[in-house]
């Protein structure tokens, strides 16, 4: 049997955030907006109510949600911002590494923290010259007694340069390719580690975004993840785990662009009727509607797959890659049913169109979701 029926706690959970969305989001969205600054309040209310820390486990305090529910989470926040859902959020990027590849010892020694407080967490793979091509990173770990000791620059990092852990993917060997990276984790206040450029962005602006520096910054051994060369590996199945939560961002920013849209044809006069009264506009609705579901579809589809422990990077990449497409199509629509009103700062929409850009590239841009596909595809 196949449903979309959520369950009773899902639908709880759905509408609690839905109601956080509307009172605490949704009104400061637009000044996070202009003055991309970190959103700790909401942050520290997400916490003090125990709406924090989607995958971090239960026995060390955490909600432990399964993707689906994720998901449908996900489309709430970001129906209310992208930046502040992408804020709330990062931290599971992060933390997946060590959900998939940690000892016990070390989740123990690691995650506690991160339910003690609302503190953050930063996945640090993306270098300023090895971006799509993740394999290409130039930072280095190298051995040194039972240390490591990790030098280089990553970029483009959520929570950069204020995270108490990141999750670091580095060289150990060189001309070995994928099979020469290895995973570490890095305690924020660890000498060597610091913030560089703090990233000024068309869209997700209350989202922090900068580089890392890592300057000879010593790894004790026990912190690296998995085996020597597993990193590659550990990076590429964290992001067959997470694309789906990119996919669940596009349809919140895509249904929220609908529903704006739909609110203002009908009340918007034209010609003597609202505008939704000319089929010019009820159809690019009815358009924008459609994708939005179909989107949602593909990502409850590919969440549930790894709930089911059935992990094929597919669909996780065809759902970042569906939705995040039809997140700028439904927002551009948004913004030219507004008309004039639609670029100007006074309505929402603007915002949902300069947000939906970036969807179409973190976490693998739509052309690496291709490779992936069609990788499978063809094997
Ligand atoms: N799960 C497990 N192993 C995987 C894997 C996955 N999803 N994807 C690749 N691998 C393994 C391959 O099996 C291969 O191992 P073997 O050599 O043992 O066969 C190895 O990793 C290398 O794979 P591949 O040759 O496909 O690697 P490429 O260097 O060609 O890179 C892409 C593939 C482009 C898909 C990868 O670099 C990528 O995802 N890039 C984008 C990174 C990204 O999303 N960055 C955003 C920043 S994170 S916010």
């Amino acid at each position: 049997m196949i449903s979309f029926e959520l369950t009773d706690e899902q639908r709880e959970m759905q509408t609690m955030v839905r109601k956080f969305v509307k009172n605490e989001i949704i009104p400061v969205a637009a000044e996070y907006d202009r003055t991309s600054e970190m959103p700790w309040p909401i942050i520290n209310k997400a916490f003090d109510i125990g709406l924090w820390n989607f995958n971090l486990p239960a026995r060390y305090g955490g909600l432990e949600l399964d993707h689906v529910t994720e998901a449908i989470l996900i489309e709430e926040l970001s129906f209310g911002c992208l930046g502040i859902s992408g804020a709330w959020d990062g931290n599971t990027l992060a933390l997946t590494p060590i959900l998939i590849a940690g000892t016990e010892e070390q989740q123990d020694r690691w995650l506690p923290q991160f339910a003690e407080s609302p503190v953050l967490a930063a996945f640090c793979l993306t270098e300023p010259s090895a971006g799509s091509d993740a394999a290409g990173m130039l930072t280095r770990a190298e051995k040194d007694g039972d240390d490591y000791i990790l030098n280089g620059t990553k970029c483009f990092i959520t929570h950069g340069g204020i995270s108490n852990m990141y999750t670091v993917f580095a060289k150990t060997e060189r001309g070995k390719g994928t099979k020469g990276i290895s995973a570490f984790l890095v305690a924020g206040d660890a000498p060597g580690v610091s913030m560089g450029k703090v990233e000024d962005k068309l869209g997700d602006r209350a989202s922090h975004i900068a580089e890392v520096i890592f300057e000879n910054v010593r790894v004790p051994g026990k912190d690296l993840l998995g085996k020597e060369g597993a990193g590659f590996k550990i990076a590429m199945q964290t992001l067959d785990r997470t694309r789906m939560s990119i996919g669940a961002a596009a349809v919140g920013v895509a249904r929220r662009a609908l529903e704006e849209s739909i609110e203002y044809a009908k009340t918007r006069t034209q010609f003597g009727k609202p505008i939704g009264g000319h089929q010019a506009i009820s159809f690019m609705l009815a358009d924008m509607a459609t994708k939005v579901e179909a989107a949602r579809s593909l990502v409850l589809l590919a969440a549930s797959e790894i709930d089911a422990h059935r992990i094929d990077p597919k669909y996780g990449a065809m759902c970042k890659l569906f939705a995040g497409d039809i997140a700028m199509e439904v927002t551009v629509d948004a913004v030219q049913i507004h008309g004039g009103y639609g670029y100007m700062k006074d309505y929402p929409v603007e915002k949902l169109m300069r947000d939906a850009k970036i969807l179409q590239i973190y976490e693998g841009t739509q052309q690496v979701q291709r490779m992936v596909i069609s990788g499978i595809l063809l094997s």
